[in-house]
């Protein structure tokens, strides 16, 4: 760590640069501009395999160096974070050759491909001692900061169910070519841990642990072009869609449905969760309001009632615009930094830590693994 004008900074390396990079490398620039935190990052490294392109990036998300190989920027003594933002493939060697060198690591999720690399990848950054964090950043919005401030508070009671969806429509079209998202070699699993894997985190933060679960899956197509424009064809190798049921330890049933088929929903990420005293509603499509129905307001005043999370009263937003003034996708990630480096400023990792990530690896398989043997399977604590 160094410091520059009073502050402490870390110097951030990221390998990878594609989306998610823009997104992390925004929300390191929106932190100290929209929060006071201890520590404050800087873009110190890039790496990426093609050079052009690498030296392009860097300059356009502004970071001062790159390299072409990811292991040079794991060795230089200018890095004090790696973040990673690759294709789930890369994340366990580079997490763990990274907590090795004794850098803190932030990576996108799913944590892995296994539970077997997620569990390396914890006790290595456990051994080295250094802060981790896996990118679930859906918990960072502000309505469901507020709404696990609701059930914390017990104002939903004990919670009795939880449904929730992330799906999206865009592979529907059979020409959409094949991308590293629909190979089993590169990504592991398909819809479920890609986008699956949000709403399990969601449910772990929201509901509590998994017990058990059932599910289901489809593959609808099965090749694609190798490009745009191109007549070659690829495999699919991962579910497009997926379902399953689970029963949470507190004794809460949940339903889940994770696809990229389902069209007009653009980015549905959505939950509700029923208590015995009242129930709360989330949509990332209106990612700034929280629906709550509380079963003791006056009868004919029941029903649900929509709170725009944007003022003073409501976790994070007073740190950006004036009250009723909403924030976007971005803004979780740029919450999300904050809590990584409120992490390195005290020593202790933020959640979601690689163990929230490993936790969440395991309801991943256990749910590959009632698919595969239709039935119900135990989800394996840590
Ligand atoms: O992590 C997810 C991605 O892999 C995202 O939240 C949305 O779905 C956007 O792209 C995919």
């Amino acid at each position: 760590m160094m410091r520059q004008a009073g502050k402490k900074t870390v110097r951030v390396g990221m390998v990878g640069y594609r989306f998610m990079g823009k997104v992390h490398s925004n929300a390191y620039r929106g932190v100290p501009f929209f929060f006071d935190t201890e520590v404050v990052p800087i873009l110190q490294g890039i790496a990426g395999r093609d050079e052009d392109a690498v030296k392009r990036e860097a300059q356009i998300l502004g970071f001062a160096t790159y390299e072409t190989d990811w292991r040079r920027l794991i060795e230089r003594d200018d890095i004090d974070v790696i973040d990673i933002v690759t294709p789930n493939h890369m994340h366990a060697d580079i997490a763990i050759a990274a907590a090795e060198a004794g850098k803190h690591v932030i990576s996108e999720k799913p944590l892995a491909m296994t539970t077997e690399q997620g569990r390396q990848m914890l006790d290595a950054v456990q051994k080295a001692g250094v802060v981790h964090m896996v990118c679930h950043n859906y918990r960072f919005a502000p309505a469901v900061q507020f709404a696990k401030k609701l059930i914390e508070e017990g104002r939903i009671g004990q919670i009795r169910h939880i449904r929730a969806q992330y799906i999206q429509d865009w592979l529907m079209d059979p020409n959409t070519p094949l991308t590293w998202r629909l190979q089993k070699d590169v990504t592991g699993t398909g819809t479920l841990g890609d986008i699956g894997s949000h709403i399990i985190d969601l449910a772990r933060f929201l509901v509590g642990e998994f017990s058990e679960v059932v599910g289901m899956w489809d593959m609808i197509v099965k090749q694609r072009p190798l490009g745009e424009n191109s007549t070659e064809m690829g495999e699919v190798t991962v579910d497009d869609a997926c379902s399953f049921l689970a029963r949470f330890h507190n004794g809460a049933m949940g339903v889940f449905e994770a696809t990229r088929f389902a069209g007009g929903n653009r980015a549905g990420n959505r939950f509700e969760i029923n208590g015995e005293k009242g129930s709360i509603r989330w949509d990332l499509e209106n990612m700034n309001s929280l629906q709550v129905y509380f079963q003791d307001d006056e009868p004919a005043l029941q029903g649900f009632r929509t709170i725009h999370c944007t003022g003073e009263h409501h976790p994070y937003t007073s740190a950006y615009w004036p009250t009723g003034h909403s924030i976007g996708y971005e803004h979780t990630f740029i919450n999300l930094m904050v809590n990584f480096m409120q992490g390195i400023s005290t020593g202790v990792s933020p959640s979601p830590s690689f163990e929230d990530g490993l936790r969440n690896q395991y309801v991943l398989e256990a749910v590959e693994q009632s698919i595969l043997s239709r039935q119900w399977v135990a989800v394996q604590s840590i």
